[in-house]
C-alpha cells in the first residue's frame, strides 16, 4: 500500500498532546498509523501543530449569500419568523448553477476555517414555482460537486419537509422549493446515495425538517424507508429552537417538541437533535443520557434571538454535542466554541463553566474535543481523532499567530478559542489531500470569481 508520512513535532491526539508524531496516511485517505516518539526519518514536516480538522454538523448552504441581508429593522417586531420571510424571499430565484457557486464559495471558507468535514441539511429541492427539477437530485448534485471540487468531506441530509406547521398543516408559498411527499423524498435519497456510494470522502443521511414539517405518520415512513436504502445512516432534525416553536407543539400534542421526540423515536446515538435550545432539566437530563447529539450553532443561535442551550447540565449529564455553522453569518469553529461558552459567562455572571475542574480544567480542551468527537458522530463518518481507521482530516496551526505565541501545550486550545481573531489555520488536510496551504487553497480565485458572477445575476 502506498503510504505517505508526516511528521509534526506536537499533535492533539485521543488522549492529550503528544510529541514527535509520525503520521502515515494511506492511500484511500485514511490514517494508517500513528505514532508518537517516533524519529521523523524521510516524512514531511508540518510547520506548526497538528489537531484533528472539526466537522460542522450543520449547514445550509445557499444561506451564505443572504448572510448580511437580515440586518434591518422591519415595520415591526423582528425575529426568527421575520428573518424566515427574508430567507424564503431570498429564494424566489436562487437557480441550481448560483446554488452551486455559493456552496463552493462557503466550502472554500469552512476549509480555511478549519471545517474540514461538513453535514449539509439540505432542504432547496425543487424550482422556484415548486416543480422539481427534471433531475430530483439537481439541487443535492450542485452541493456535491462543491464538495468534490473543494475537497471538502460532506455527509448529505436530504430534508423531508412536507408541511408549514404542526399537525400537518398547509406549507406557504415560500416553503413551496422544499416539499415532497415521503415516496418522492425515498427516491430523492435513493439517487444522492447511488452518487455518494463507496466514496470515502461522504457520507448520507436524512433530515426529517422538523417536528413543524412532518407528521408522525410521513416521519415514520421516512425512516422506514431509509432503513431499506441505508441502514444505520444518520438522522438530524430541527428542534425547539424558539418559545413559540415549544408553545404551539404544546397545543399540537400536550408535549414540548423534546419531550416528544423522547417518547415516540428511538432516540439514541443515530440522531442529531439540532438547537434543542428550549428543554426543562427532565428533558436535558433525558436527552443527554440518550446518546444523540446536540447540533449546536451558537453564532446562528444569538443571530437568531433563538436563546441559550443548557450546556452546563447537558455537559454535567454525559451529552454529546458538536457544532454547525447553520446561516453562515460566521464561518469559524473558533467563534461557534467561544460562544458556547460565552453565553453561559453572560447569563450566569461565572467563568469557565464548560472545563470539568475534577478531569479537564481546559475549556478549550472540554469544547474542542467535544467538537470532534459529536461531530464525527453526528456525520456518520469515521472523523474527528488522529487514529488509525480515522479520516487524515488534520490542521496544521500557525506557531506565528500571535494568540498562539509561547503557550505551552496544554494551553494551546484554550489560547485558539478565547486570545484572538487571527485564524491560526495554516494548511488543512482532508482524506489525506492538502487542500489548503500556507493559508491558500487551490480554487479559490476562481470559486470567488464565479460566487462573484452569481451574486451579481441574483442582484441584478
Ligand atoms: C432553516 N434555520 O430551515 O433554515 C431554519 C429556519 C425553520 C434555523 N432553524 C427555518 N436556524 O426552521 O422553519
Ligand atoms: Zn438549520
Amino acid at each position: 500500500m502506498t503510504e505517505r508520512l508526516l511528521f509534526a513535532e506536537r499533535a492533539l491526539l485521543p488522549d492529550g498532546w503528544s510529541r514527535d508524531v509520525l503520521i502515515a496516511i494511506g492511500a484511500d485517505g485514511g490514517l494508517a498509523s500513528v505514532t508518537p516518539g517516533a524519529a521523523a526519518g524521510a516524512a514531511a514536516h508540518a510547520e506548526g501543530p497538528v489537531v484533528p480538522g472539526v466537522p460542522n454538523l450543520h449547514s445550509h448552504a445557499f444561506q451564505r449569500a443572504m448572510a448580511g441581508l437580515a440586518e434591518r429593522a422591519g415595520p415591526g417586531d423582528d425575529s426568527f419568523w421575520t428573518w424566515r420571510e427574508v430567507m424564503y424571499e431570498f429564494l424566489r430565484r436562487l437557480t441550481p448553477d448560483q446554488a452551486g457557486a455559493v456552496a463552493a464559495q462557503l466550502y472554500v471558507e469552512m476549509l480555511k476555517a478549519g471545517y474540514t468535514a461538513v453535514g449539509e441539511f439540505h432542504y432547496l429541492h425543487h424550482a422556484p414555482d415548486g416543480k422539481p427539477y427534471g433531475d430530483l437530485a439537481e439541487m443535492s448534485r450542485q452541493v456535491l460537486a462543491a464538495a468534490r471540487r473543494t475537497g471538502m468531506g460532506l455527509t448529505h441530509l436530504p430534508v423531508l419537509y412536507g408541511f408549514g406547521g404542526f399537525g400537518g398543516q398547509a406549507a406557504g408559498e415560500g416553503q413551496r422549493r422544499f416539499l415532497n411527499d415521503p415516496e418522492r423524498f425515498l427516491r430523492l435519497v435513493e439517487a444522492v446515495r447511488d452518487e455518494v456510494r463507496g466514496d470515502p470522502q461522504f457520507g448520507l443521511g436524512i433530515a426529517p425538517h422538523s417536528l413543524r414539517a412532518v407528521t408522525p405518520e410521513t416521519l415514520s415512513a421516512a425512516l422506514a424507508g431509509l432503513e431499506a436504502l441505508e441502514t444505520g445512516a444518520p438522522l438530524h432534525i430541527h428542534v425547539a429552537e424558539q418559545q413559540k416553536e415549544v408553545r404551539d407543539c404544546i397545543e399540537w400534542s400536550g408535549q414540548r417538541p423534546v419531550e416528544w421526540l423522547l417518547g415516540n423515536v428511538d432516540l439514541g446515538p443515530r440522531w442529531c437533535l439540532v438547537h434543542a435550545t428550549h428543554m426543562t432539566e427532565q428533558e436535558t437530563a433525558s436527552l443527554a443520557g440518550s446518546g444523540a447529539v446536540a447540533g449546536l450553532c451558537p453564532t446562528t443561535e444569538a443571530n437568531l434571538g433563538d436563546g441559550v442551550f443548557p450546556a452546563p447540565a447537558y455537559l454535567a449529564g454525559g451529552g454529546a454535542y458538536g457544532i454547525g455553522s447553520d446561516s453562515h453569518i460566521s464561518v469559524s469553529p473558533i467563534e461557534e466554541l467561544r460562544w458556547l461558552e460565552y453565553g453561559q459567562r453572560l447569563t450566569q455572571r461565572r467563568r469557565n463553566l464548560l472545563a470539568r475542574g475534577d478531569t479537564e480544567p481546559s475549556v478549550g480542551a472540554v469544547l474542542y474535543q467535544g467538537a470532534l468527537a459529536g461531530g464525527a458522530q453526528a456525520l456518520g463518518r469515521p472523523l474527528g481523532e488522529l487514529t488509525p481507521g480515522c479520516r487524515a482530516d488534520l490542521l496544521v496551526l500557525d506557531v506565528d499567530c500571535p494568540a498562539l505565541v509561547g503557550k505551552p501545550d496544554d494551553r494551546l486550545l484554550d489560547a485558539m478559542i478565547f486570545a484572538g481573531n487571527d485564524n491560526p489555520v495554516r494548511d488543512v488536510m482532508v482524506g489525506g489531500r492538502w487542500v489548503v496551504r500556507e493559508r491558500h487553497h487551490a480554487e479559490e480565485a476562481a470559486v470567488l470569481a464565479a460566487y462573484k458572477a452569481a451574486l451579481a445575476e441574483l442582484t441584478a
